[in-house]
């Protein structure tokens, strides 16, 4: 965290102590500053060496936020707020993660009750404490027992794959009252980040009022957490909605706000300053004719704002695909012509990692190629396990079984036309980097994925740096082993794998699935810097799970991965060449 932001959650948590004492206007001075803070776009640390007066000059910082700001850089605390701290000693950030509980709250809770963390809150709530406090009451403590479950799991974040399809769901309902013009989902959702803290949405309406209504009502909205004249925000299952409506002329630069990522929008903002222009929600503002630019957020003549790519345009950009937001180098990139042409869902032509029956996945051959077909793909490759450590389901298959296997292949063959059909394996790559299926089949079937599947902790670099040299092995499957939000996986260091993955012809996957979405984006990004070509594969144990490719496309796309570097991109003859090679 930068000193900045630092500051900023210091300021915030001293904002909620102070109400939770009652103390009036105070909180609001610091939050206000501690927004101001938090975008200020230099260290904060060169103005504090300038003294309290040159801290004073961020908007919204009086003389004793500014003497606050100076004693945290020069002593890393700041005694006020250790002292609030000593006398209400509650865990701020966990209690008021519980709905219907706000610091005032906080602050009665600990004064009646001696609530100080969640676990307190619980008690008394069970024991019938809350209710009997005045102002509180039945309906008000069932709410906060409610709460509690939820506030303990909000912290954790979600996966992709389960947001993704909710948020869609919702663009479709909400699309179809009659007043909204644009909609679209924002935040990392929109950024395809693997896992969301929650679930933005945009919208574009003259009339918001409705728009709320309709969405507050939405059959899968189990709760409303709060609801506003243009904005609210509703619980659906364990995942929190936030929607803002915005007028039309004012769409484009609302969603990429609330696009994200911070960091990239601090960027942005900056290079808008270098041109005499003021970036934020409401627009793009040419302020060279204003004195004081900061005061308003209307202010100076707007330029740009009904769309995303207009914000860009008026700062001199190519728009910048959302994936790539996320401060990796993208803004200069764009500057110097440089973005790359990323790759669509539509440019790949096949997958090369697939399960049948024969081990843990629940289609026949012939169907999961029948399958592969009507998704669209022009050729399939069939990897089920080899028996190995750590092989998931029904143990894989033996080397006889897997001789067996090509027959069944043949006649899907022959059943199935209009797709390519190849006989590879999914082998184990054990502690050592060894590759345990017979040398005859590593050498005689079309394809070697090698994948790691157990031992899956520590730095796990040798091993795939041994698995990728060796020349049977085509793709490395699920280079780091990760399950998100279960384990982190192996430590990899990414430059030398993608280096020896390079050298030897292999590819390096993009497993598709949501549980992995394995590599990573800033792998990606990594593994083709250093020349590394890149499959995307969605590990299908059924017909449906073709359609999981989207998850690797854009998280291919996140490590600015154009078509060119996508082996199943190719042609089946090229394809051929590669794995020939
Ligand atoms: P998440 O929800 O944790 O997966 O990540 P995001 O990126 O969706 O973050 P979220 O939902 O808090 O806010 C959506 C976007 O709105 C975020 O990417 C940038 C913008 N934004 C939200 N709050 C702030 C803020 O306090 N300061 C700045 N500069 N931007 C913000
Ligand atoms: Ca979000
Ligand atoms: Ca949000
Ligand atoms: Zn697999």
């Amino acid at each position: 965290m930068s000193r900045n932001a630092e500051i900023a959650s210091r300021f915030k948590e001293f904002a909620a102590l102070l109400e939770a004492q009652d103390v009036e206007y105070k909180p609001r001075s610091y939050r206000r500053a501690a927004e101001n803070l938090r975008g200020y776009p230099e260290p904060i640390e060169n103005l504090a060496s300038e003294g309290e007066n040159a801290v004073s000059e961020i908007e919204g910082v009086g003389d004793a936020i500014a003497a606050k700001i100076v004693e945290y850089v020069e002593t890393g605390a700041i005694e006020e707020l250790e002292e609030l701290r000593a006398e209400l000693p509650v865990d701020m950030a966990a209690l008021t993660n519980v709905e219907g509980v706000g610091p005032k709250t906080v602050g009665t809770l600990y004064y009646e009750l001696g609530v100080e963390d969640l676990d307190d809150l619980e008690r008394a709530s069970e024991n019938g404490e809350i209710r009997e406090l005045s102002g509180f009451g039945e309906k008000t403590e069932a709410n906060i027992a409610a709460g509690i479950a939820f506030a303990r799991t909000a912290q954790e974040r979600q996966r992709l794959g389960e947001v993704r399809p909710l948020g869609e769901d919702l663009v479709e309902y909400l699309d179809d009252v009659s007043d909204v013009e644009r909609i679209e989902l924002g935040g990392s959702l929109r950024r395809w980040r693997a896992t969301v803290g929650d679930l933005d949405v945009l919208c574009a309406s003259a009339d918001a009022e409705p728009v709320v209504e309709t969405f507050t009502d939405w059959e899968r909205a189990d709760s409303v957490i709060e609801a506003g004249s243009a904005k609210a925000s509703v619980r659906s299952g364990g995942t929190r909605i936030d929607l803002r409506v915005v007028t039309p002329t004012e769409f484009g630069s609302a969603l990429q706000y609330f696009t994200g990522s911070r960091d990239h929008n601090i960027g942005l903002r900056n290079r808008a300053i270098a041109r005499d222009r003021k970036i934020n929600e409401y627009g793009v503002f040419d302020v060279s004719d204003v004195d004081d630019p900061d005061p308003g957020q209307r202010v100076g003549e707007r330029v740009a704002g009904e769309t995303d790519e207009s914000v860009y345009e008026a700062v001199d950009l190519p728009p910048i695909p959302p994936e790539l937001r996320e401060d990796r180098g993208e803004i200069a990139a764009a500057a110097e012509g440089d973005l790359p042409d990323l790759v669509a869902e539509s440019d790949v032509r096949g997958d090369l990692h697939t399960h049948s029956d024969w081990s843990d996945g629940t289609g026949s051959i012939a169907e999961m190629v029948r399958g592969a077909k009507e998704f669209g793909h022009e050729y399939v490759c069939c990897t089920d396990h080899a028996s190995g450590p750590g092989v998931p389901g029904p143990s894989g298959l033996s080397d006889d079984e897997l001789r067996e296997q090509a027959e069944e292949v043949d006649a899907a063959r022959e059943d199935v036309s209009g797709i390519e059909v190849l006989h590879g394996v999914e082998a184990n790559i054990d502690s050592e980097g060894e590759v345990s299926v017979g040398d005859d089949l590593l050498t005689g079937l079309d394809l070697v994925v090698a994948s790691p599947h157990s031992g899956l902790d520590g730095d796990g670099t040798d091993r795939i740096v041994e698995a990728a040299s060796r020349p049977a092995v085509d793709v490395i499957g699920h280079p780091t082993g990760r399950a998100l939000g279960r384990r982190p996986g192996l430590d990899l260091d990414i430059d030398a794998v993608a280096d020896a993955a390079a050298t030897h012809d292999t590819a390096l996957e993009v497993n598709a699935n949501p549980q992995r979405l394995d590599l990573r984006g800033s792998a990606v990004k990594a593994a083709i810097e250093h020349g590394a070509t890149i499959a995307i594969d969605t590990d299908a144990h059924e017909p449906a799970d073709y359609s999981l490719l989207r998850y690797g496309v854009h998280t291919a796309r996140r490590g600015w991965a154009e078509a060119g570097h996508v082996l199943n991109t190719r042609s089946a003859d090229d394809l051929a060449d590669f794995l020939d090679g």
